[in-house]
């Protein structure tokens, strides 16, 4: 089944259901990317970091689409320094989004993806307000998964561009993976007994340098996440709202959990669209285990 037929059947919010497919037809031009702009732009982000050229044409190519669309009142992504406002939009909804998480990774052709963020208005709430998120992730197929808050459900693009069903009602299986970010010698203690204790019990080490593409595995074998707070950085790497939140809604919603180590992500309110945090999304159990050693 395509996706938009989908969306109909399961009587998606009609403006939701526009907005999710016009993610999907960007997904295309993205791509066509990969091969001519390698490297990187002679720009920095709002973080310091040396933007792709991906980065940025992807950017440019989302802002666009949504700008021209009219479907969203307020757009932030993880390359603009502010949130741009879309004067006359017919729907009040706000997205996040980080148009290629993981670009550097292109030049040794890891998957990368994108990934959003659906609110009800403006950006700057709980994660709990969000009407849905998705991700598109770039590896061998090329792939969209989505929650609009009734189950995960997974599609493929094919040759013509065009999203189908692959997998509906997606969830969380029990799993052995985890994928510690940040470097050892700087785990703060309590995330160190964590990992160990997870270690200790046997799982495997998969960590590609893309979140998008590492919390994927993990939604489909199971397993763990994180980029915690790490000697001088305590509040991590990872953005909250172009990170954290979309894909902690989506493992949320296929019966997982997501958290900075202390409570729910989705329960944390956003002060600006930089912040940081730490992050464990994955498996309920591996969650509750280092709340309860971070609490203990
Ligand atoms: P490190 C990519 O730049 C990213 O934001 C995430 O996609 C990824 O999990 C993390 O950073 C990798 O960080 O420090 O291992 O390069």
């Amino acid at each position: 089944m395509k996706l938009e037929d989908f969306l109909k059947t399961k009587g998606t919010n009609e403006n939701l259901a526009q907005l999710i497919m016009l993610f999907s037809k960007q997904a295309t031009d993205i791509k066509a990317g990969f091969l001519s702009a390698q490297g990187a732009a002679d720009t920095k982000n709002v973080y310091g970091e040396t933007q792709m050229a991906l980065d940025k044409r992807a950017d440019e190519i989302l802002i666009a689409a949504l700008k021209e669309s009219k479907l969203v009142s307020w757009i932030a992504t993880e390359e603009q320094p502010d949130i741009i406002e879309v004067k006359d939009a017919v729907n009040p909804f706000g997205v996040t989004i980080d148009p290629l998480d993981g670009s550097s990774l292109i030049d040794v052709n890891l998957s990368v993806g994108t990934i959003v963020g659906i609110y009800p208005g403006h950006v700057l709430e709980l994660g709990n307000t969000m009407l849905g998120a998705l991700y598109i992730l770039y590896g061998p197929l090329t792939t969209l998964t989505y929650t609009t808050g009734s189950g995960v459900h997974e599609f493929v693009m094919g040759e013509d561009g065009n999203f189908t069903l692959m997998q509906e009602n997606l969830t969380i299986p029990e799993g052995k993976i985890y994928a510690p970010g940040a470097l050892r010698k700087d785990y703060l203690p309590y995330h160190k007994q964590f990992i160990e204790q997870l270690e200790s019990e046997g799982y495997k080490l998969r960590f590609s340098g893309s979140f998008v593409a590492d919390v994927h595995q993990i939604l489909h074998k199971g397993g763990m996440f994180s980029y915690p707070a790490f000697e001088g950085k305590e509040n991590g790497k990872l953005r909250l709202l172009f990170e954290g939140t979309p894909l902690g809604k989506l493992v949320t919603e296929a019966g997982g959990a997501v958290s900075n180590g202390n409570i729910n992500l989705l329960d944390v309110k956003p002060v600006a669209v930089s912040d940081r945090t730490p992050i464990y999304i994955g498996g309920r159990k591996e969650i509750a285990l280092i709340e309860s050693i971070k609490r203990s």
